[in-house]
């Protein structure tokens, strides 16, 4: 069976999602390209060969010919977007954030696990890129001992938008991290403490956090959004008688004039081109089994990225340690090693 999807939001991921569906998942159809600009719908269903376009949301996830649905319009529209697919019974790749605000992922929480199955996959990408899932092996065959630290730099040419600061940076931005540190170390945090250092520019200056985790480990992020060189996302994870380093690839190097060279992407799409394909197909891979892939991000952690996400934007205004106090975790949540991939 083809599963026929609509990608809700036309712009920078909204296309570009369209095109891995189009061009990228076999087994899947652009069926719907839904933004509430037309003309930008319009073209976006053109360039990829979408059956149809619509501006209305809520009805493109009620369509009868629509079998899964990828969420990649404003931020402020992902959770009521993802509730309105959890209650139609409708699987959804929703990008990130689920929502900035933890409150607003409790009713998508409650609704899913009201279901008893899983509909919501969320769109942490950082999980299917080779670094993380190099390290998180390499953490759970033991050769690195037990994790203590993990350092993470995540630089942007450019803020992405003019408005952009500090705590945007801490809500947009470090969210991937918040996610796949996570992840990799299987954990929770505990605490954050967010700094900024002073620019001689009116540019926005980086943010710099440390987080505490439950199981007494430290994760340290720079998020940089006007570093000017490049797009650069590395770090280490440290362990007790090891460590990994998180890399990009490099798949050339140029060698002329005495010098040596290699290039930065100019932002994450091609930095993370593999990992959003590899995102994508198994989102389709759950669409056709039901069975939550292990690797993804669900429900819960939109709720965990954002509850940290405030946290650290407390602790920058307040200039102090803030404690994250979460719910406990729904055992409708609970990983099984054995789940799907
Ligand atoms: C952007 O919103 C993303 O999600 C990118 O993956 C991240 O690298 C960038 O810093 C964010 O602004």
């Amino acid at each position: 069976m083809t599963v026929r999807i609509a990608v809700i939001g036309a712009g920078l991921m909204g296309a570009d999602h369209a095109r891995i569906v189009a061009e990228d998942l076999p087994g899947a159809t652009l069926q719907v390209v839904c933004d509430m600009d037309a003309g930008r719908a319009r073209s976006v269903a053109a360039e990829y060969g979408a059956q149809d376009i619509s501006s209305d949301p809520e009805g493109t996830v009620a369509r009868n010919d629509v079998d899964a649905v990828i969420v990649a319009s404003p931020d402020f529209t992902h959770a009521p977007l993802s509730l309105a697919c959890v209650e139609a019974g409708k699987p959804v790749l929703c990008e990130k954030p689920l929502s900035q605000s933890s409150a607003e992922c409790l009713p998508v929480i409650d609704a899913e696990m009201k279901t008893g199955r899983r509909w919501l996959q969320l769109g942490f990408m950082r999980r299917y890129d080779r670094s993380y899932v190099e390290a998180k092996a390499a953490l759970a065959d033991g050769v690195l001992g037990r994790a203590l630290m993990m350092h993470n730099f995540h630089r942007n040419v450019e803020t992405p938008a003019s408005d952009f600061t500090g705590a945007k940076a801490i809500t947009n931005s470090a969210p991937h991290e918040f996610d796949v540190a996570r992840h990799v170390l299987d954990t929770e945090f505990s605490t954050i403490s967010a700094f900024q250092p002073k620019r001689s520019d009116d540019l926005v200056a980086p943010v710099v956090m440390v987080l505490e985790t439950r199981d007494g480990q430290l994760v340290n992020i720079e998020i940089n959004n006007n570093a000017a060189y490049g797009y650069d996302v590395r770090g280490e994870l440290v362990g007790e008688t090891g460590s990994i380093a998180l890399n990009a690839p490099v798949y050339s190097r140029l060698d002329v004039g005495l010098r040596q060279s290699t290039h930065y992407a100019a932002d994450w799409r091609p930095r993370y081109g593999e990992a959003y394909r590899a995102q994508n197909r198994s989102f389709l891979k759950f669409v056709a089994t039901g069975a939550f892939p292990n690797t993804a991000s669900d429900s819960w952690d939109g709720y965990a990225a954002a509850l940290v996400a405030e946290a650290g934007v407390r602790s920058l205004r307040e200039g102090r340690k803030i404690s994250i106090e979460m719910i406990e975790k729904p055992a409708f949540y609970a990983r099984s090693k054995e789940a799907a991939e």
